[in-house]
């Protein structure tokens, strides 16, 4: 007795509509199109039939064979289609939050200084990367033979221009373009030719300061220091001011921040903090009282002014603030670094 081929043809059609993964449709293929299917054994038999029942047969197990195939292959071609376009959407599924970006710690860091600088009466003033000579050390009473003139620190350009090796370059513009008082801030990169290792960079980060007027003192000077190092690093943060020697100020000090990588103790889990490098403080800047000669460089009157300047290593702050102890992660781009600082 032949099987009803309809039916054959009616649940293998309502099987392959009803599919959903191009595994499932392959057993599909095999048990409703495949060698030992019905419908091939039905084909394969019509000889035996009877002679009057075999044209009926053949052509109703023809055609269903041909829907079942036809089916089968706009199947595979959709489900093929939608796992290129990825369009085999879940809805179900909870949705993916989208990544949130957050600044960089350098940014925060100097962002941070900034106000707190800001909130102390400096105004923000701004200058160019790529100087001239004049700016970065004639003016700043820089001679010619001074070592930081080397060319080892400095990176040449053409044309006597340079890549600024410190933000003092802003003083020297701002105070040509506006008469006393000034206090203004800066921040910005300054790049040395310098052997990079887990506190010194080629790139890194400084903020100017200059506050100039009738009767700035060096006290002024520490008291604005210590302010701020508060303000960034916490209450109990010390600071200490060591005598140096920079051309465009006299006196000139270099000035360290306590380290809080190792809490002044020198060493973490045993070793040597490398940040402090077992001293208990980070060389954070110079400093000092404006030397009369950059006065009248740009004009000012240096009986009647006095003023002090300061630079703030920003990217030592960030170290501190962070426990950071290789200054080399900040510019390396590494997002496992980066995604740390969430919220900072
Ligand atoms: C200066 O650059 C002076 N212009 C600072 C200054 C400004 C003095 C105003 C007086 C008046 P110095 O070369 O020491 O000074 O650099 C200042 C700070 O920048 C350092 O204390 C340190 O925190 C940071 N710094 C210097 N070199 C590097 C380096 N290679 N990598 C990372 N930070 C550095």
């Amino acid at each position: 007795m032949v099987p009803d081929i309809d039916q054959i043809c009616q649940e293998a059609l309502a099987a392959i509509k009803a599919v959903s993964d191009l595994q499932t449709l392959e057993e599909l293929r095999v048990r409703y199109a495949g060698r030992r299917s019905q419908m091939r054994q039905i084909l394969g038999g019509i000889g035996d039939l009877p002679p009057d029942e075999r044209r009926s047969v053949g052509q109703a197990a023809g055609k269903a064979q041909k829907d079942i195939e036809a089916a089968l292959a706009q199947c595979q071609a959709q489900l093929e289609l939608e796992l290129e376009s990825g369009d085999t959407l879940d809805v179900t599924l909870p949705g993916r939050p989208p990544r949130r970006g957050q600044p960089h710690p350098l940014s925060a860091t100097a962002d941070e200084l900034v106000d707190a600088l800001r909130h102390m009466g400096f105004a923000v003033a701004d200058g160019p990367e790529v100087e001239d000579e004049y700016h970065n050390f004639d003016a700043l009473n820089t001679p010619s033979d001074h070592p930081s003139r080397d060319l080892h620190d400095t990176f040449y350009l053409t044309d006597g221009q340079l890549l600024r090796t410190q933000t003092s370059t802003v003083q020297i513009r701002v105070m040509e373009t506006q008469p006393p008082p000034v206090r203004v801030i800066s921040m910005g990169r300054v790049y040395r030719n310098e052997t990079v290792d887990a506190t010194h960079h080629m790139i890194f980060h400084q903020i100017e300061g200059l506050y100039v007027d009738t009767d700035v003192s060096l006290a002024d000077l520490k008291g604005t220091l210590t302010a701020l190092a508060r303000h960034v690093l916490g209450p109990d943060t010390q600071i200490r001011i060591r005598p140096h020697f920079f051309p465009f100020t006299e006196p000139s000090v270099e000035y360290d921040f306590s380290c809080t990588i190792c809490q002044q103790r020198g060493e973490v889990g045993g070793h040597r903090c490398r940040v402090c490098k077992g001293t208990g403080w980070i060389e954070i800047g110079g400093a000092g009282m404006v030397d009369p000669n950059v006065f009248r460089n740009v004009g000012y009157d240096d009986e009647k002014f006095s003023g002090f300047a300061f630079g703030i290593g920003v990217d030592r702050i960030a170290m501190i603030r962070h426990g950071i102890d290789d200054i080399r992660l900040f510019l390396e781009s590494d997002m496992r670094f980066t995604r740390q600082f969430h919220g900072d």
